[in-house]
C-alpha cells in the first residue's frame, strides 16, 4: 500500500470486494516495476517489443477489431437529474446504472491482477493539478497511464492522508464485449466506470473521462474551466511569448497546430512556436487576475495516419522512443511501424493492424488500409523537440487568446475576432464542422460541436455556456481575446484554398499582434477581421485577392446556417429549451440583425 488515505483505502477495499482479483499491484512509478510489467506483457503477447535500435523503448499493441475507437453511444453522464446531463449527453439514473454495472463487475477480475494507479493531472504540486486513481486489469492501461500522466506514489503524497478530492476510476476489459461496453461518468461522485473495452480513449480514464467530463463539472463548481484545447506559445523575435489555447473538433489537426513549425521567413526573423499541450487545457484565474493554463497530461495520444515528416515532424520525432503504438501496421523486415501517410512505401512484408501477414504494397493497392484509420501513438511529451520550457511550470502559462475552429467549406472565413468575451462565448457555442463531401462543390453534413466539447462536457451544455459567461464576468478586461479560424475553405472544385500546416503561423501572428494591440482590424457583421494586407504573405505564392476571398462573409450562407432545419443554430439552441442562457439568445438575435442589414 502506498497511502494511508482512508478514503482511498475504503474505496479500493470496496472495488476489490466487487471485482475479486487474485492479486493487487500498487504502481509506485518506479522504473523497475514498469520494466517488470513490460516484460510480463511481452511474455503473454499483450505487447510486442519493436526494433530497439531504431525505436528504443517502443512497444506495439493491437486491440480487437470491435474495439478501436471511443464509443459515444455507450458513454453516459449519470447525474442524479436528467436535466443536469442535458440534451447532448446520454443519461441514465445513477442507481440504475450502478446496479447494472455492479452485476457486470462482480468477480470480473477472478484469475487476474488489479493494478492500482495513482496519478496527478498536471505537474505534481500545481495549484491547478488534481489526483486520480485508476484500478484496471490491463497492463496496456498501466503503461499508457505512465506516459499520459504523472504516475506513481508522489500522486498519493500530493493527495495527503485525509482528502477526498480524487477521481475514482474503475476499468475492466472484462470480455471486451461490445454489447456490454459502458463508459460511465458519475460527476457528482467523482467516479468513472469503464467496462468491456481495451482501447485507449475508453480506458485511459485520465483523459476524456476525467480531464474533460469530470473536470468540466468540477471546474464549474470550483470556478475554473476544463477545455478540449491545445496550448501553444508564439515567441516573437524580441523573446516575448504569447500563449494561446485552441479548440477544434476531433480530427481537425489540433496536434499539428500545437506543434507547428513556422515558415522559413518567420524562422529567419526569430519566431518560434512552443507546445504546452495538444488536446486538453485546464484554465484558472491566477493571482494577477489573468487566465492561466496547464496541460493536465504528460504525453500525446495522437492519431498516427497522416503523421509524417512534412505534416508534423515534431509529432513524428516524439514517437521515436519510449512510445506505444496501437493498431498501426508492423514492417516485418525490421520490426518497425508503418501507417498510411507515413511515406509512400508500404512495407511488402507487413502485418496489418488486425494481425494478418500481407504483402503491404498489394494490400494497399487493393484499397485496404494497413493501419486502422484511428490507430494511435502514445508518446511522452518530453520527446517533443518543441516542448515548451513552461510545460512543467506548476503555475501554468498566462493565456492571451482562445481560438475556436471547425471544418467549414464556405461559411466561416479564415479568421475573425469576437467583439468581446460574451460574443466569443457565442462564437464557441455555434462551432460546427462539415464532413468532407466527395462530390465537387457539395457541402457536407454539418455537425454542431460547441467549443469542441460535444462528446466531452460532463453536464448540461447550456449550464456550461453560462459558466463561460460567468468566467468572463470574473476575468473582466483581463479575459483572453476570442477568435475563430477555418483552415478548410474550399474552391468550387472542392480543393482547400489555404495551405494550412506551418502557414497557419501567418494567422497566429495576426492573432498575437491583436492581443498586443499592434494589428489593425475591420468590423464586419460577424466580428473583427484582418485587412487582407495584414496577413503576411511573404514567401507564399498566394495572391492578396485569394486572401480577400478567404475573408469574405457570405451573409446568405450565414443566415442559412442559422435557420437550416435540424443542424442550424436555431434548431440546435432549441434543444436546450429555457436552459439556454438569455445572453446566447441575445447574441444570436444580434447576429441575425447584423447579417440582415
Ligand atoms: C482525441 C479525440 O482522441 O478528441 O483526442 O477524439
Ligand atoms: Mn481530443
Amino acid at each position: 500500500m502506498l497511502t494511508n488515505n482512508k478514503n482511498v483505502l475504503a474505496w479500493i477495499d470496496e472495488m476489490v470486494a466487487l471485482c475479486k482479483p487474485d492479486k493487487i499491484v500498487w504502481l509506485d512509478g518506479s522504473e523497475e516495476q514498469l520494466k517488470a510489467l513490460t516484460e510480463e506483457a511481452i511474455s503473454t503477447g499483450e505487447m510486442i517489443r519493436l526494433n530497439q535500435e531504431k525505436l528504443p523503448g517502443c512497444l506495439y499493441h493491437r486491440t480487437l477489431p470491435n474495439d478501436v475507437a471511443r464509443v459515444e453511444d455507450r458513454t453516459f453522464i449519470c447525474s442524479k437529474k436528467e436535466i443536469d446531463a442535458g440534451p447532448t449527453n446520454n443519461w441514465c439514473d445513477p442507481d440504475e446504472m450502478r446496479a447494472k454495472l455492479t452485476a457486470m463487475y462482480d468477480g470480473v477480475m477472478k484469475g487476474r491482477t488489479m493494478y492500482v494507479i495513482p496519478y496527478s493531472m498536471g505537474p505534481f504540486g500545481s495549484p491547478l493539478a488534481k489526483v486520480g486513481v485508476e484500478l484496471t486489469d490491463s497492463i496496456y492501461v498501466v503503461l499508457n497511464m505512465d506516459i499520459m500522466t504523472r504516475m506513481g506514489k508522489k500522486a498519493f503524497e500530493d493527495l495527503g492522508d485525509t482528502s477526498d478530492d480524487f477521481v475514482r476510476g474503475l476499468h475492466s476489459k472484462a470480455d471486451v464485449d461490445p454489447e456490454n461496453r459502458y463508459i460511465v461518468q458519475f460527476p457528482e461522485d467523482n467516479t468513472i466506470w469503464s467496462i468491456n473495452s481495451a482501447y485507449g480513449g475508453n480506458v485511459i480514464l485520465s483523459k476524456k473521462c476525467f480531464a474533460l467530463r469530470i473536470a468540466s463539472y468540477q471546474g464549474r463548481n470550483e470556478g475554473w474551466m476544463a477545455e478540449h484545447m491545445l496550448i501553444l506559445g508564439i515567441e516573437a523575435p524580441n523573446g516575448e511569448v504569447t500563449y494561446v489555447c485552441a479548440a477544434f473538433p476531433s480530427a481537425c489537426g489540433k496536434t499539428n497546430l500545437a506543434m507547428l513549425i513556422p515558415p522559413e521567413v518567420y524562422q529567419k526573423k526569430g519566431y518560434k512556436v512552443w507546445t504546452v499541450g495538444d488536446d486538453i487545457a485546464w484554465l484558472k484565474p491566477g493571482p494577477d487576475g489573468r487566465l492561466y493554463a496547464i496541460n493536465p497530461e504528460n504525453g500525446f495520444f495522437g492519431v498516427a495516419p497522416g503523421t509524417n515528416m512534412k505534416s508534423n515532424p515534431n509529432a513524428l520525432i516524439s514517437t521515436q522512443k519510449n512510445t506505444i503504438f496501437t493498431n498501426v501496421a508492423i514492417n516485418n523486415d525490421d520490426n518497425t511501424v508503418w501507417w498510411e501517410g507515413l511515406d509512400k512505401n508500404p512495407p511488402e512484408n507487413a502485418t496489418e493492424w488486425k494481425g494478418a501477414k500481407v504483402n503491404g504494397k498489394e494490400y494497399v493497392a487493393d484499397g485496404n488500409k494497413l493501419a486502422h484509420p484511428n490507430s494511435r501513438f502514445t508518446a511522452p511529451a518530453i520527446n517533443c523537440p518543441c516542448i515548451s520550457p513552461e510545460f512543467n511550470n506548476p503555475d501554468g502559462v498566462p493565456v492571451s487568446a482562445i481560438i475556436f475552429g471547425g471544418r467549414r467549406a464556405k461559411t466561416a472565413p479564415l479568421v475573425y475576432q469576437s467583439f468581446d468575451w460574451k460574443h466569443g462565448t457565442f462564437v464557441g457555442s455555434i462551432m460546427a464542422s462539415e464532413t468532407t463531401a466527395a462530390a465537387a462543390g457539395a457541402t457536407g453534413v454539418v455537425r454542431r460541436d460547441p467549443m469542441a466539447m460535444l462528446p466531452f462536457c460532463g453536464y448540461n451544455m447550456a449550464d456550461y455556456w453560462q459558466h463561460w459567461l460567468d468566467m468572463g464576468e470574473k476575468l473582466g478586461d483581463k479575459a483572453p481575446k476570442i477568435f475563430h479560424v477555418n483552415w478548410f475553405r474550399t474552391d468550387d472544385e472542392g480543393n482547400f484554398i489555404w495551405p494550412g500546416f506551418g502557414d497557419n503561423m501567418r494567422v497566429l501572428a495576426w492573432i498575437a499582434d491583436r492581443c498586443k494591440g499592434t494589428a489593425d482590424a475591420v468590423e464586419t457583421a460577424i466580428g473583427y477581421e484582418p485587412k487582407a494586407e495584414d496577413i503576411n504573405l511573404e514567401g507564399l505564392d498566394i495572391d492578396i485577392n485569394v486572401i480577400k476571398d478567404l475573408l469574405s462573409v457570405d451573409k446568405e450562407s450565414w443566415l442559412e446556417d442559422i435557420d437550416r432545419p435540424e443542424t442550424g443554430i436555431e434548431a440546435f439552441y432549441a434543444k436546450f429549451g429555457d436552459k439556454l442562457p438569455a445572453e446566447m439568445r441575445k447574441q444570436l438575435d444580434a447576429l441575425r440583425d447584423r447579417l440582415s442589414k
